[in-house]
């Protein structure tokens, strides 16, 4: 600074005592170039110095010295991560080389600003373990300094896994898939059963993973089952999930029993069948086991099944097979099944037409027929006898022997009477006027 303050000087009294010549200037580096200006600029107005006195262009010398690292220190340490500190005695970059030996392997690389105060996280690394590491850093000239090992033991995990995203996919009657995933890696078992008692689990699997998929298998369908994920981390705490439950679905077709056809008309049957839960209902039916034919789906989800096939050709053998979908999609058929459809126009025979149990007040009129029928009484104690008039007792059962009770009859008094049967196709006999005399 003398040496500056001197020139700077020496320029003012050359410039008072008339000299002209400027002197060079010859200076160390930036920072007395700065000093020296303001020296400079000190000097009062009037008395000038030469422009160009201040130009000094010359290069800083070349930056040939190593930062020098110290204050390295570890702190902040997890189960998981740690943060190195560290200081230069300039502004460098640097990364760290870190791993489980002073072989190192591992890099952390800093984001690239230069600075004198440092700090680096460490991230992935596993817990309870021994970590080397140390820095290197870089000035701008790229003169590097590396640091002397330092170590650090991160701490033990002691927490579980977090459980989350716990799922079932894959769903059938007799199995299940259940996914889940783990904040760390674990491994795997599933815990299940009727009751959350869970009397059963799947294999454990002790990969270590943080995506878990476990198949359940030898369920029963229509089931509600509890299950529990559970896993363990590397150091042995176990995450356990909270009861969760799932229903197996039906798997079971109806079972479709009593299937019935019976004559309606000449050219309509009905088929009549039943299922042991709710389902659809649907007659396929044709000249052959190959049918061709159906009726309209009855969408219904019930447990009795009708209908009605109509417009068949007389004297024709129809094979059919009932169908019924429960709510599950399951379908049950029945075997093929064959009718034949009639041309009967014969009316039933009547014969041995009795009465019997005859009292004061009642009378059982009995009758057989050739085929199944049905059974009417008509009778009357006016004479002439009239069925259009008559009282009359009748039952729509289909059967060949048949017995009519009458009752509330008045004593010791003649009746007359007319059985009538008809068969299923609606042809209808009667028998003669017939008639007994009730008890006095
Ligand atoms: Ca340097
Ligand atoms: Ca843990
Ligand atoms: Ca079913
Ligand atoms: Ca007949």
């Amino acid at each position: 600074m003398n040496y500056l303050f001197s020139l700077c000087l020496g320029v003012l009294l050359s410039t008072l005592v008339g000299l002209t010549a400027i002197p060079s200037v010859v200076s160390a580096d930036d920072h007395d170039d700065q000093e020296r200006t303001k020296l400079c600029f000190g000097v009062p107005p009037g008395h000038l110095i030469a422009p160009g006195f201040k130009k000094k262009q010359e290069p800083d010398e070349p930056d040939t010295r190593a930062p020098i690292i110290t204050k390295i220190r570890v702190d902040d340490i997890t189960e998981q991560s740690a943060i190195l500190y560290w200081k230069t005695d300039e502004k460098t970059t640097g990364f760290l080389s870190y791993g489980l030996s002073t072989s190192y392997g591992f890099t952390s690389a800093t984001d690239g600003k230069f600075r004198n105060e440092h700090k680096q996280k460490l991230v992935d690394l596993q817990s309870n373990t021994t970590y080397h590491v140390r820095v290197e850093a870089k000035d701008r000239a790229g003169n590097t300094s590396v640091s002397s090992d330092v170590s650090f033991t991160t701490r033990a995990d002691e927490k579980a896994p977090a459980l989350h995203d716990v799922s079932i996919s894959a769903m059938t009657a007799t199995s299940v898939v259940i996914q889940w995933k783990t904040r760390e890696p674990a491994d795997a078992q599933v815990v299940y059963g009727t009751t959350a008692a869970y009397e059963s689990s799947t294999p454990f699997n002790a990969a270590f993973v943080t995506a878990h998929q476990e198949t359940v298998s030898g369920l029963h369908e229509r089931t509600t089952y509890h299950f529990q994920v559970r896993s363990h981390d590397a150091a042995g705490n176990l995450a356990v999930s909270q009861d969760m439950t799932f229903t197996t679905p039906d798997a079971t077709p109806p079972a479709i029993t009593h299937v019935t056809v019976t004559q309606t008309t000449f050219s309509s049957f009905t088929i009549r069948w039943e299922t042991d839960e709710p389902a659809d209902g649907q007659v396929v039916y044709g000249l052959t086991a190959s049918y061709g034919l159906a009726t309209g789906l009855d969408r219904r989800l019930v447990r009795v099944h009708e209908h009605t096939l109509s417009s068949l050709a007389l004297n024709t053998v129809y094979h059919y097979q009932v169908r019924s979908r429960d709510a599950s999609g399951n379908v049950g058929v029945s075997g093929d099944v064959t009718f034949t459809t009639s041309t009967d126009t014969t009316p039933p025979v009547l014969s041995t037409i009795t009465v019997s149990n005859l009292g004061m007040t009642a009378a059982t009129i009995t009758w057989t027929t050739n085929e199944d029928a049905t059974s009417t009484v008509y009778y009357g104690g006016a004479s002439p006898f009239s069925i259009a008039t008559a009282a009359s007792v009748s039952t729509s059962m289909m059967l060949k022997t048949h017995a009519v009770v009458l009752t509330n009859l008045s004593s010791n008094t003649t009746y007359t009477f007319v059985a009538e049967s008809k068969d299923a196709l609606g042809n209808m006999s009667r028998s003669s006027e017939q008639s007994f005399k009730t008890l006095p």
